[in-house]
C-alpha cells in the first residue's frame, strides 16, 4: 500500500508547520485541575523529501502539530537517569542508558538501537508509580513507522500476565502479545504521547518489531510522567 497523494501532501504540509514553529508546542485550553505537561522536544530534522510510506495500519496525517498534553499538577518525568534493560543482549548501536539519558536530538549518535524483529526495552521507575503519559521517541531523522508498538505497565520485572497494556498497534498480532486497537503512526520530533489515566506500576515495557526503513529497533528517548506512590 502506498500513501495517497493527499496524505504525501498533508505530510509535506505538516514539515513546513514543524519548520515554521520549530520546538514550540500549540496553546491549550485550560481544564480544571491539570497543568501543561513539562517537557522539551528536540530540533525538528526530516532531511529531504519524505519517501512514500508503506505501512497497513497507518492513522491519517492531519498536518497539525499535537496539542500539548494536561496532566495532573505535580507530574513529573520519572524516568530521567533511571535503569534501562532490553530483549537484545548486545545492541547494534548505542547503549540501553541512552534511553532516558535526556537527549532527544535525532542528529548525533545518541540512540538505541535493537536486532530485527520483536524486541523490548524496559524502565524501571525505582518504585510504584501513578502513571499520567508516556513519551517516546523511537527514531526521528526521517519519516518512518514502527511496527507492532506496545506500552506495558507492570510492577514486577518479569510476568507479562499482570501487565497493563495502555498503547498496543499490532493489529494483526503479529508480535503474538494480543492484538491491539491503536494505529500506526510516522515519526516526528514531536514523539509519541501515550496517555496513562492514573494506572500504577513500577517497570514500562516497550515493544516494537521493525520498522517501514528497515528491520531494526531503535529508541533516541522515553519519557514516562508521573507522581510516585508514598
Ligand atoms: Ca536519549
Ligand atoms: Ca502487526
Amino acid at each position: 500500500m502506498s500513501l495517497s497523494r493527499e496524505t504525501t501532501t498533508n505530510l509535506r504540509l505538516h514539515i513546513i508547520a514543524i519548520a515554521l514553529l520549530g520546538c514550540t508546542s500549540l496553546a491549550q485550553p485550560s481544564s480544571p485541575g491539570l497543568t501543561p505537561l513539562k517537557t522539551s522536544l528536540p530540533k525538528p530534522v526530516f532531511v529531504g523529501t519524505p519517501r512514500v510510506i508503506v505501512a497497513p495500519n497507518l492513522e491519517r496525517v492531519t498536518g497539525k502539530l499535537r496539542t500539548a498534553p494536561r496532566v495532573p499538577g505535580g507530574t513529573r518525568n520519572l524516568a530521567a537517569g533511571r535503569p534501562v534493560t532490553g530483549s537484545d543482549p548486545k545492541p547494534f548501536v548505542g547503549r540501553y542508558a541512552m534511553v532516558t539519558d535526556g537527549n532527544k536530538e535525532a542528529t548525533g549518535n545518541s540512540f538505541l538501537e535493537l536486532a530485527p524483529g520483536p524486541q523490548w526495552i524496559q524502565i524501571d521507575l525505582g518504585k510504584r508509580a501513578v502513571i499520567h503519559g508516556v513519551l517516546l521517541w523511537h527514531y526521528h531523522s526521517e519519516a518512518r513507522v514502527y511496527h507492532d508498538v506496545i506500552v506495558h505497565l507492570g510492577n514486577s520485572p518479569d510476568g507479562m500476565e499482570t501487565r497493563q497494556p495502555v498503547f498496543n498497534n499490532d493489529h494483526d498480532n503479529s508480535s503474538k502479545l494480543g492484538m491491539g486497537t491503536d494505529k500506526e503512526y510516522i515519526e516526528t520530533f514531536e514523539g509519541r504521547f501515550i496517555p496513562v489515566r492514573g494506572h500504577q506500576g513500577r517497570f514500562i515495557r516497550l515493544s516494537s518489531n521493525g520498522n517501514t526503513t528497515d528491520d531494526m529497533n531503535d529508541y533516541v528517548e522515553v519519557e514516562v510522567f508521573g507522581v510516585p506512590v508514598p
